[in-house]
């Protein structure tokens, strides 16, 4: 072997076939804003209750404010505020009532023969659409059924303030990405399979990825550069609304990119490295990284168990309150064959399809916790996951986007979201960050336990928080 042990990245190129080597393992990017509300511009806890034809409630101020009286001996203190143009009232709550408050009230007002309807005043935000010219084509994150429901979630979080370490190939400068990296590192050791003519150094960017027939191990097929890690970098913070390519979730945070991958895949020894250097740890010979990232991602894997160096470091950056968050794999199989998706304390990613559906490559079971959208393995680039991208098959060309399936571009989408959980909870544990990102999932009947939570919600998960 060429090397020890190989892992390659988890994208499939939209029409090419899955299987690469045997043995080898797969690779995997951000964005933020916020917006706090204070006391003082807090909208109010509001009710509205429309009261029968015929009821002395439907006509009369006083008798709403008699009937409240009559029933505030045992419930909270309602205000009546105002009369409706649509004969409804306006009652309020206080304003420290907790936000289940309104949704018990207003089940214990519905429950008074006189009233018709009694709802939660609820309180909706503008959805202006980013003005990034291939919004159109982004389902994963606007589709309401087969996409991660992100527009909503981004009036209360973009990322801000959050780091994204994206260990994968390395960047390949975009314009659409270029103002939310933040400077990386180059751990890849074996200088033959880097490319860029030498082992370790400060350059992050990707020289590019190429191999020739044969150059990894006899028999194996040549192979364009992919662009990998700079299409999942742009998957979590592509710069959004900037009237250009694309949009991301997680437009205000920052991503880094950390280049492991090169000619023929990664090895474990690099990985592991990376992945105490990106949450903050030392690592011999390579200067401390000054921005350590809150989140890692990985979209990266291979048939193999979880070696046991790249278990410490992911031990290492949890508890240095780091998430580490890996595709699933690309094999149709279980996950739990999968390094490092079946490591522990990793946020393990399936793909789930244009339809729902998981990813007819994706791997799922037990060690799957989330699903994010992958895309469908066809010859469709509308079904795939568009982002930033490059037009070189060998070096850098010129910046394009492209369309990429696979587990490795729905790891990105987890990691975006855990940017936005990270923004509004700073403090949040990763097994935290993990529990609000699995409870507000949504189900994917077809697949049912296989897809661990099911698809993710961006705007549940956010909206759990505020
Ligand atoms: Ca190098
Ligand atoms: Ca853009």
């Amino acid at each position: 072997m060429l090397l020890p042990t190989r892992l390659t990245a988890t994208a499939l190129a939209v029409a090419l076939a899955v299987a690469a080597l045997p043995g080898l393992l797969t690779t995997h990017a951000q964005a933020t804003s916020h917006r706090a509300a204070t006391p003082s511009t807090a909208l109010p806890h509001q009710l509205i209750v429309g009261y029968k034809p015929g009821t002395p409630q439907a006509t009369s101020d006083q008798a709403v404010k008699n009937s409240l009286h009559a029933q505030q001996r045992a419930t909270p203190t309602y205000t009546f505020e105002r009369r409706l143009a649509t004969g409804a009232v306006l009652l309020s709550l206080p304003d420290n009532s907790p936000a289940t408050a309104l949704t018990a009230a207003a089940k214990q007002l519905a429950a008074n023969p006189d009233v018709a309807y009694a709802e939660p005043d609820h309180i909706l935000q503008t959805t202006a659409e980013p003005n990034d010219p291939r919004w159109g084509e982004q389902w994963d994150l606007w589709d309401e059924y087969a996409g991660m429901n992100v527009p909503p979630a981004w009036p209360r979080a973009t990322g801000n303030g959050v780091t994204v370490a994206v260990i994968d190939s390395g960047y390949a400068t975009h314009s659409d990405l270029e103002a939310n990296v933040v400077d990386g590192y180059d751990f890849l050791s074996h200088a033959p399979s880097a490319r860029d003519g030498d082992g370790r150094d400060p350059d992050y960017h990707d020289p590019g990825n190429w191999a020739e027939a044969g150059a990894c191990a006899p028999g194996t097929p040549a192979r364009d550069s992919d662009w990998h890690g700079t299409h999942v970098a742009g998957t979590i913070a592509a710069q959004t609304d900037n009237a250009k390519g694309v949009a991301s979730t997680a437009h205000d945070a920052k991503v880094q990119p950390v280049r492991v991958g090169g000619a023929c895949g990664a090895l474990t020894s690099d990985i592991a490295e990376a992945i105490i250097w990106a949450a903050g740890g030392t690592v011999p010979g390579v200067p401390a990284n000054k921005t350590p990232a809150k989140v890692i991602n990985m979209s990266i894997g291979g048939p193999a168990p979880c070696a046991t160096i790249t278990q410490l470091a992911i031990n290492y950056a949890v508890s240095r309150g780091t998430t580490v968050v890996t595709s699933a794999g690309n094999a149709n199989a279980d996950a739990a064959t999968n390094q490092p998706g079946n490591c522990d304390n990793v946020i393990t990613v399936a793909a789930s399809d244009r339809h729902r559906n998981r990813g007819s490559y994706s791997n799922y079971g037990a060690a799957v916790e989330i699903t994010a959208p992958g895309g469908t393995f066809n010859d469709n680039p509308a079904d795939g996951i568009l982002s930033t991208h490059n037009t070189g098959t060998t070096t850098p060309g010129q910046e394009t986007y492209h369309a990429l399936v696979g587990t490795s571009m729905a790891a990105p989408h987890i990691s975006a979201l855990a940017a936005l959980i990270l923004q509004l909870r700073p403090d949040h544990t990763p097994a935290q960050v993990q529990d609000v990102i699995t409870t507000t999932a949504s189900p994917i009947t077809s697949c049912g336990d296989d897809c661990g939570a099911g698809l993710a919600d961006a705007t549940a998960a956010v909206r759990s928080l505020t």
